[in-house]
């Protein structure tokens, strides 16, 4: 049997990382301990390298747009070859901090990248691979970001405006509404109450999944 791969997505300060500790508990309890832990960008050595120039840039160059794309696809690419395929035929489990939804919110919402390019690249990147089950945690830009800035420097993309914010966060909810693998969180209540909301939507998945 191979495994499941589940993303965690939302935007900077949205809880990813405590949502992440409570999918593995869950999956813990149901007798699903052999897990892989991914983030994106990194997670493999070329891509924590490219993950460093993505959010830091390098020796105060420009980072066009579309090279942060190329560069951010170039990252998934070796982490999903590398890391995440193996590790799914090897029936492991994978929870992933942020996947190709993050591109789809940060560079074609935030960014306003042209939507043919980033549909093709797409395309011709990862093919017909995607999570079996995405945890968009869904937060205001505001609050999210006095989250994230109460944690201390911000790196290159937690400086953009609040308008390249506010369009991630509407390009998420938008995707989020057309895919029925992409399930919705309100991150804006309380860590417990955040972590049943997880704990229901994932029971649920799991029970159409597997024999639990
Ligand atoms: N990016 C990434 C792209 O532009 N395109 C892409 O394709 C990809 C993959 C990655 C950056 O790269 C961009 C997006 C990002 O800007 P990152 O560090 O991986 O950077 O991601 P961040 O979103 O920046 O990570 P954060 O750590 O900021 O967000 P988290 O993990 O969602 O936040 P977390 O869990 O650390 O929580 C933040 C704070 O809030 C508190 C926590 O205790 C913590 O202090 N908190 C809560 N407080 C109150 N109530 C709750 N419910 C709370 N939940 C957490």
């Amino acid at each position: 049997m191979t495994g499941k791969f589940i993303a965690i997505e939302g935007l900077e300060g949205a809880g990813k990382t405590t949502a992440i500790n409570t999918v593995a508990r869950i999956l813990n309890q149901h007798d699903i301990g052999d897990l892989q832990f991914t983030r994106e960008p990194g997670g493999t050595p070329i891509a924590e390298a490219l993950r460093n120039i993505i959010k830091n840039g390098l020796d105060n160059e420009p980072l066009t747009d579309k090279a942060e794309l190329l560069m951010l696809y170039a990252a998934r690419i070796q982490l999903i070859d590398n890391v995440i395929k193996p590790a799914l035929h090897a029936g492991k489990w994978v929870i992933g901090d942020r996947h190709d939804l993050s591109t789809q919110a940060y560079q074609g919402g935030g960014r306003q990248l042209d939507k043919v390019f980033m549909m093709t690249l797409k395309e011709q990147v990862l093919g017909d691979f995607k999570p079996d089950l995405t945890l968009y945690l869904d937060i205001d830009p505001e609050s999210g970001l006095w989250r994230a800035r109460s944690r201390g420097d911000l790196d290159r993309i937690e400086q953009q405006s609040l308008p390249f914010f506010k369009r991630v966060h509407q390009r998420y909810l938008e995707l989020a509404k057309q895919d029925e693998t992409i399930r919705v969180v309100d991150a804006t209540k309380s860590i417990d109450n955040v972590a049943e909301q997880i704990e229901q939507i994932l029971i649920d998945w799991l029970t159409k999944q597997v024999n639990i």
